[in-house]
């Protein structure tokens, strides 16, 4: 059954991985897209591809979600109500020990993951509580159960992101305003380049040997968790590929 035709899906970070995967298949099943991030040549082709395949009414924002005035801005020029957002936009930047962890990357990953992540959620629940009605969906990570060497940083941003899922849920208790997260393990995306700063081929060695997921793996349970019947609220859901058992404990085919 189709509960998201014609629904208004909000989906930071649509330019990559997990969040463009999104707007694919939310688009598929007639629902209408803001898009955002920060590269505004792919989110103009996007919306040409997603018209062109759906008829997909879809509108896009630039901006980054780490700028506080730039998020105010665009929440206060949104013309119709959102009825899900998807708050993914997130990075992870090196894989050093915390005894090496860079300043400014440390600001970042916090910054995106965690504020950028909070000023979207203050910004948009307020209309859903008022509507009683909305579903807010965090990109969270396996990251957020359990620490991994030289995550420091990242896996704080998500506990963080559990924690702060755990807390709007509890702050919309009594109303029908659903709050998810989805925590996948290794999905094989941008994710790895941009943590890598552009080195490719240590990107693709964390995939190797592996089968990773995929975005499309983790796009249809974002789906399924946004389709459920507006009384079924999925609170967390754990993803890992099958030779995954926990951040660091990965098989590899040889
Ligand atoms: P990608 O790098 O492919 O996509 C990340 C997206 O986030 C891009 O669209 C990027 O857009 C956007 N983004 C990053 N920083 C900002 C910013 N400051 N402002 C606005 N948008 C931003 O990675 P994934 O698709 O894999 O990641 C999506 C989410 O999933 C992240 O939150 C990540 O932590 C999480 N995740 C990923 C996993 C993985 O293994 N890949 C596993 C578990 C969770 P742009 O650069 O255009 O701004
Ligand atoms: C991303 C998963 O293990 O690469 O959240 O950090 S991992």
């Amino acid at each position: 059954m189709n509960r998201i035709k014609g629904k208004t899906v909000l989906i930071t970070g649509a330019t990559s991985g997990i969040g463009k995967a999104c707007a694919f298949l939310f688009a598929d099943s007639g629902a209408n897209l803001v898009l955002t991030g920060r590269r505004e040549e792919r989110l103009k082709e996007l919306a040409k591809e997603l018209k062109e395949s759906f008829k997909t009414n879809t509108k896009t924002a630039v901006f980054d979600v780490q700028d506080y005035s730039a998020c105010e801005d665009f929440a206060s020029k949104l013309k119709e109500p959102v009825d899900i957002l998807i708050n993914n936009a997130g990075l992870a930047l090196g894989l050093d020990p915390v005894y090496n962890l860079r300043q400014d990357d440390m600001d970042i990953m916090i910054d995106t993951n965690v504020k950028g992540l909070l000023t979207l959620t203050r910004l948009i629940s307020p209309g859903m509580k008022s509507r009683n009605s909305g579903h807010i969906i965090n990109l969270s990570s396996s990251a957020a159960h359990e620490a991994y060497a030289g995550g420091a940083a990242y896996c704080a941003s998500k506990h963080a992101v559990k924690a702060i899922t755990e807390a709007t849920k509890k702050d919309l208790h009594g109303t029908k305003v659903r709050v998810s997260m989805v925590s996948p393990g290794l999905v094989e995306t941008e994710f790895s380049n941009v943590r890598f700063k552009g080195d490719d081929q240590k990107a693709n060695s964390v995939y190797e040997g592996l089968d990773p997921l995929t975005a499309q793996d983790i796009a249809e349970i974002i789906f399924f968790v946004a389709n459920r019947p507006e009384h079924v609220n999925i609170l967390d859901s754990v993803i890992y590929p099958v030779y995954q058992s926990s951040p660091s404990m990965v098989h590899r085919d040889a």
